[in-house]
């Protein structure tokens, strides 16, 4: 008998700093594959629906206090929990637009500069999760978000903050990094954005298997 294997689906992640448009450009980006016939899903990290995600939820509004290396760990759980379903939907076929990951991960916690948790210790956790298999780093200046109607509410949105996640982010470029100037229009992004995921998406029915964190 003979059996094809579906091709599986891409994955690619775009991070950034807080208001880099990340949200406009994952969800424009998900409705462009779809309108090409593309079987894909947004997915965003935290995932604040699951238990984990509450209590990292609680954290981010500021309604609990949680010990720097603890919370850490909670952002990484928060990853593990969703790594079976994650590998189900690639070998499914379906292509995941994921709103961060592990590199936000480490550069805020990094970013926090509390001795002991560096960046290498930042990253441990989330060794051999699923790697993206592109990373659209949507750069912007922390002055130029500011000024795009300032940050929210929440715990990091402050700009001295988001000047150390930037220098993190500088130290987490991998192979799969594509960085991409946010200052430009929404449509000028989008354009590289498809350009990016589109790459992805080849390189994947030319065979790229799942790739693991951080190798
Ligand atoms: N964040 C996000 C972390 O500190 N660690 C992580 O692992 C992840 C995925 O949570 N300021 C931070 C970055 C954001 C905040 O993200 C919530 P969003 O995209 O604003 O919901």
């Amino acid at each position: 008998s003979t059996s094809t294997k579906p091709l599986r689906g891409a994955f690619i992640l775009f991070e950034g700093g807080d208001r880099c448009g990340k949200t406009t450009q994952s969800e424009s980006l998900v409705k462009h594959l779809h309108s090409k016939g593309v079987d894909a899903e947004l997915w965003k990290f935290p995932d604040r629906q699951t238990a984990i995600g509450q209590m990292i939820n609680a954290y981010l509004q500021g309604k609990t206090e949680t010990d720097d290396a603890a919370v850490h760990l909670l952002f990484s759980a928060n990853r593990w929990e969703k790594r079976d379903a994650m590998l189900a939907a690639l070998s499914a076929g379906r292509t995941l637009v994921v709103d961060r990951y592990a590199y936000s991960g480490a550069a805020f916690t990094a970013a926090k500069g509390v001795p002991g948790l560096d960046l290498a210790w930042c990253k441990a956790p989330d060794s051999n999760l699923p790697a993206p298999d592109a990373t659209i780093f949507l750069s912007i200046t922390p002055e130029a978000a500011a000024k795009r109607g300032g940050y929210g509410s929440e715990r990091y949105e402050k700009e001295e903050m988001q000047k150390g996640v930037a220098r993190k982010f500088e130290q987490l470029k991998d192979a799969t990094w594509h960085s991409v100037d946010a200052s430009m229009s929404v449509e000028a992004v989008e354009a590289e954005v498809r350009r990016i995921a589109d790459a992805a998406l080849r390189s994947c029915e030319d065979g790229r298997p799942v790739q693991y964190l951080w190798l």
